[in-house]
């Protein structure tokens, strides 16, 4: 509900009694970039207003899933219509089956897939399933890529190479992680090492292709096409999780930007077209193990819902018309370079990248390509910058280690606005 008597400030206080921190999902609460949250009223295409009435020029897209822009009047109908036949069933639908047509058909790697409610639940439900269709138990991840919040992937990396990761969340007891082994991204070499020691025991590879969870890192071709080598090699399944990538770098997916066929998907985000569909799909003689053909346990009550599937499958079609990927990425490649040309004319270390709708801006000298050359961004230079852009109306993600996104109603119009800010932005950071 919108009132103007709120602040951001106030409601930001009020929420703090009754939601820890303020927020359901902790990098909206500022803790990062500091400051009070924008509690937003509403959103339309490329924008939306907080509570005080002022218009932001939105490029976290609900960290995702807005490609199409905000409250798209197409998808807002088959919202609407799906609630007029009812909310839930707990059953079946047409729907679900014209949703896992659609992706097996965009997805070619995914013959089969089945609907969950979010990216952790996705990537959850698929480890689970690699490590009952292998009978490993072992799992290799990589660091700075983030997977949701199961516990097996809440793990950074132990003290060497081959030592089993430490849990990065209290609750997580040690028990839980000490079959994932966290590697370096874009390190082709560990990656070999770790199969050559312990290869016959691992279950799974699960990796971001795109990364997105560090800023925005690109898998390097050679690491991936290793990964899948060495995976098919040694019987382990490669998971990629596209939940942040999957329709948004390009229609298929970064697996079709790369030419690698994982053999477990994650999806996510733009699936569901701003409500809560996930999902997780594959070779079909791996997904025969899931419940109820197979013994690998997995439900939810909300899976499917129809009217996710409505706004999820509205969005699919939207993103096929003709030339929707070749004006995102467009729009996003001018984005990073225009904004890489006005940090050059205000002597600022900056540079960014951009692959389809997705983008990485860094207050370094080059674009990192792992979590340790992330991490050695200026993180109060980029706070800063994200105080002077917000304050201009125009809201990036709230930390130097998210990726942005662009709508396809981001025109050439708003994009320049944005340049002409952070121009003005960099000049006084
Ligand atoms: N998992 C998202 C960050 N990579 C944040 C999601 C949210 O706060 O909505």
């Amino acid at each position: 509900m919108t009132s103007t008597a709120h602040t951001n400030d106030s409601l930001f206080a009020r929420a703090q009694l009754t939601t820890p921190g303020g927020v359901n999902s902790p990098v909206r609460a500022f803790r990062s970039v500091g400051g009070s949250p924008r509690f937003i009223a509403r959103a339309e295409g490329p924008y939306f207003w907080d509570v005080e009435g002022r218009r932001y020029i939105d490029y976290i897209g609900s960290w995702g899933p807005a490609i199409v822009g905000h409250a798209h009047p197409t998808v807002v109908e088959a919202v609407q219509q799906a609630a007029l036949r009812g909310l839930s069933f707990g059953a079946p639908t047409e729907g679900e089956i014209l949703m896992a047509e659609e992706i097996c058909k965009l997805v070619p790697s995914i013959e089969q897939v089945r609907l969950v409610s979010s990216g952790t639940e996705a990537t959850m439900s698929a480890l689970r399933l690699a490590r009952g269709a292998t009978g490993r138990d072992k799992i290799i991840k990589f660091e700075g890529c983030y997977h949701g919040h199961a516990d097996s992937l809440l793990v950074k990396a132990g003290s060497g190479l081959l030592t089993f990761g430490n849990p990065t969340s209290a609750g997580v007891p040690a028990d839980f992680v000490k079959h994932t082994l966290v590697l370096d991204y874009n390190n082709s070499e560990q990656l070999e090492e770790a199969f050559r020691t312990s290869g016959d025991e691992i279950a799974c590879v699960i990796v971001e292709p795109v990364a997105g969870n560090m800023n925005l890192v690109r898998g390097n071709a050679e690491f991936l096409h290793t990964m899948r080598r060495l995976c098919t090699k040694h019987g382990a399944i490669l998971i990629f999780d596209e939940v942040m990538s999957g329709f948004r770098v390009a229609l298929g997916g970064a697996q079709a930007l790369y030419g690698i066929t994982p053999d477990l998907t994650a999806l996510g985000k733009v699936i569901g077209g701003g409500l809560p569909v996930a999902a997780f799909g594959g070779r079909a003689d791996i997904m025969a193990h899931l419940a109820p053909l197979g013994a690998v346990y997995q439900a939810g009550t909300l899976s499917g819902n129809p009217i996710a599937v409505a706004a999820g499958l509205t969005t699919l079609k939207l993103i096929q018309e003709p030339g929707f990927y070749t004006a995102l990425s467009a729009r996003t490649a001018q984005l990073a370079q225009g904004l890489t040309a006005a940090a050059q004319s205000a002597g600022v270390a900056f540079c960014a990248d951009a692959i389809g709708g997705m983008f990485g801006l860094y207050f370094a000298d080059s674009i990192p390509n792992s979590f340790a050359t992330v991490m050695q961004g200026d993180k109060e230079r980029f706070n800063r910058f994200f105080h002077l852009m917000l304050d201009a109306g125009v809201y990036l993600a709230p930390s130097a280690f998210e990726a942005g996104f662009v709508s396809a109603q981001h025109d050439e119009a708003i994009i320049n606005t944005t340049i002409a800010l952070a121009s003005a932005a960099f000049a006084r950071n």
